[in-house]
């Protein structure tokens, strides 16, 4: 068996097998497991029946309650502390409304496979079905977006329900949830399961001699291989690299990928996707053989229909899901790759894979274009904006990406440099993810530049936060496209023939907004003048905001064929979304 992570669970007063310590509630409990569990940060909003664990993890002391203003921010906090740590991270929400807030931000963790352990508070069991006060039912609630969900209705039950959603949030990479209603938290603890538990992450086995030979005689037999890897090639990226060299197989990404790879693979040409580059498409249509690596890319339509597929996922659930399939691969992306290797034959025949790299670097030179015109006053070319923040910001920055056409911008102009990191809603595709996950990554990664690339229709969906930034001092980044729309809507809009309706938005200054608040801000109009200002941002040492007025109507030259065929009218792919993993 592979542990790849295991975190002792003690508990520090022994008590009896099944016997109660009356010194100690179910909210000490829980308290003390989270921690022993690695939990370094609960996102949440106390009230009512989440009192006693605030009260509790107060004395514990260990993890450290974050005041949110907004519980489904704290889910995104929660989301983006898992994705960047790789650890088990928790958020909360009281009874009712409280904990009903949760349930976008965990949607987005469950589609992120983010380690996140949700604690949703309810009303008293005695009252269950009654249409008592804030009654809701998380079990009900939470039941399409979770790896575990259960409500214990005893305290004898807390203790292996909260074990079991822990180690399934681990194991198997989503959200764990355990309801516990009002009369449940603040009862006697009752030690119900052994004193030390490990957290196991899931076994991956090691692909079989006839897995590998046949994903190897494909291969051989190929006159033109390409590789198309998903975020589970991310610590194999050295490998990808002298893989696809041996065979000359370009390499295209999903967009959450692309900065795992760029730049570490020499044959890298370009993230896949409605909002992805040609030059990848390309190659992954018309290769004899398409490798599929650790990706979950939801749409269809890119993958061949006649061509050979070989397709390697740790999950077995994945193989054959979003396509055909010749040869599936049960495997991390490192050891397929490495067992692969003696097995193939080098190619020495170039033309496939050279043109894919000369359409890559053609598209790389009309991406240079806005960028050298900057844009006018009132109209600065967002394109611009992401160029200047891409050689401004932190070679290790981590970045945050809201929903709409920052993901567009943010994948043709962002690069890897030396270790960035870019998350986002990248498979739950809400808005409004930016700003609430750089909370959580700024908490999770304190020495490192965190930067929200924010939406102004993203950005004031959960403006609230704002507040929490200042309130605890957090030196984040927040970086406003002000277009004044919801610009990738209108062109959604545009693109299906449809007059844009209700897309405008009338905003304030934000950057005069955030002063009041107590940000370091400021809103620039003029291109000329955002090189400075961005510099003057970037540099501040505590909270700061950024916005920038944009260009309503930029679009990119560069949008797939199919994006258009996608975006006419009666398609029923319409709702296409920008992205996948
Ligand atoms: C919570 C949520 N509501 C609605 C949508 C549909 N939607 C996708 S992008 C978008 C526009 C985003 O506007 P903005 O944040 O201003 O970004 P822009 O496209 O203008 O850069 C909308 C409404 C969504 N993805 N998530
Ligand atoms: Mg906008």
């Amino acid at each position: 068996m592979i542990v790849i992570g295991m975190i002792a669970h003690t508990n520090k007063k022994k008590m009896t097998n099944m016997g109660t310590d009356q010194t100690k509630k179910v909210a000490d409990q829980v308290a003390e497991m989270i921690a022993d569990a690695g939990v370094k940060h609960l996102y949440a909003i106390t009230g009512d029946s989440l009192n006693d664990l605030t009260d509790a993890l107060v004395r514990d002391g260990r993890v450290k309650f974050i005041h949110m203003r907004h519980e489904e921010s704290g889910a995104f906090a929660a989301s983006a502390e898992a994705q960047l740590t790789g650890r088990l991270a928790a958020c909360a929400g009281s009874s009712g409304p409280g904990h009903v807030h949760l349930i976008n931000g965990l949607y987005d963790a469950q589609r992120s496979n983010a380690p996140v352990l949700a604690l949703a508070s309810t009303c008293a069991s005695a009252v269950f079905g009654t249409e008592y006060f804030q009654e809701t039912n998380p079990t009900l609630l939470f039941s399409n977006c979770n790896v575990y969900n259960e409500m214990a209705t005893t305290p004898t039950q807390v203790p292996h329900m909260l074990q079991a959603a822990m180690q399934e949030a681990i194991g198997r990479g989503g959200v764990g949830i355990v309801g516990l209603p009002a009369d449940v938290i603040g009862q006697p603890a009752v030690d119900s399961y052994a004193t030390t538990v490990p957290l196991y992450t899931e076994r991956i086995p090691e692909p079989t001699d006839a897995e590998i030979d046949a994903a190897a005689a494909l291969i051989n037999q190929a006159a033109s291989v390409a590789i198309f890897a998903g975020s589970g090639a991310r610590d194999a990226a050295a490998l990808v690299d002298t893989r696809s060299d041996k065979v000359k197989a370009p390499v295209g990404t999903t967009y959450k990928s692309q900065l795992f790879l760029m730049g570490k693979c020499r044959n890298y040409v370009g993230h896949m996707g409605y909002l992805g580059l040609w030059s990848a498409e390309d190659a992954i249509a018309t290769a004899d053989v398409v490798i599929l690596i650790g990706m979950n890319f939801p749409y269809p339509g890119f993958f061949p229909t006649d061509k050979k597929i070989i397709q390697v996922d740790v999950r077995a659930e994945r193989l054959g899901r979003k396509t055909k399939v010749d040869v599936g691969v049960r495997a991390d992306a490192a050891t397929f790759l490495s067992r692969l290797l003696p097995k193939v034959n080098a190619k020495s025949d170039t033309t496939f894979l050279d043109k894919a790299l000369a359409d890559y670097a053609s598209i790389k030179d009309k991406f240079a274009e806005p960028v050298r015109q900057r844009g006018s006053r009132g109209a600065i070319r967002p394109e611009y904006m992401l160029s200047l923040l891409d050689e401004l910001a932190d070679d290790n920055a981590v970045f945050t990406v809201d929903t709409g056409m920052n993901n567009v911008w943010t994948s043709h102009y962002l690069t890897p440099k030396a270790d960035r990191r870019m998350i986002g809603s990248f498979s739950h595709g809400s808005m409004a993810n930016a700003m609430p996950m750089a909370i959580g990554a700024k908490f999770a990664c304190p020495d490192r530049q965190v930067i929200a690339v924010c939406g102004d229709g993203g950005f004031s969906m959960l403006m609230g936060e704002l507040l929490t930034i200042i309130q605890y001092n957090l030196p984040v980044k927040l970086l406003v496209a002000d277009n004044r729309s919801l610009a990738f809507v209108k062109w959604e809009m545009e693109m299906a023939g449809l007059t844009p309706n209700e897309t405008d938005l009338k905003n304030p200054d934000f950057g005069k907004m955030a002063q009041v608040i107590g940000f370091q801000a400021e809103t620039v109009e003029d291109p000329a003048t955002l090189e400075d200002a961005m510099k003057r941002w970037l540099a501040a040492d505590g909270p700061a905001l950024l916005s920038v007025v944009t260009d309503t109507d930029a679009a990119s030259f560069s949008f797939s064929e199919k994006l258009m065929q996608a975006a006419k009218p009666g398609n029923p792919l319409i709702n296409f979304g920008p992205l996948g993993s």
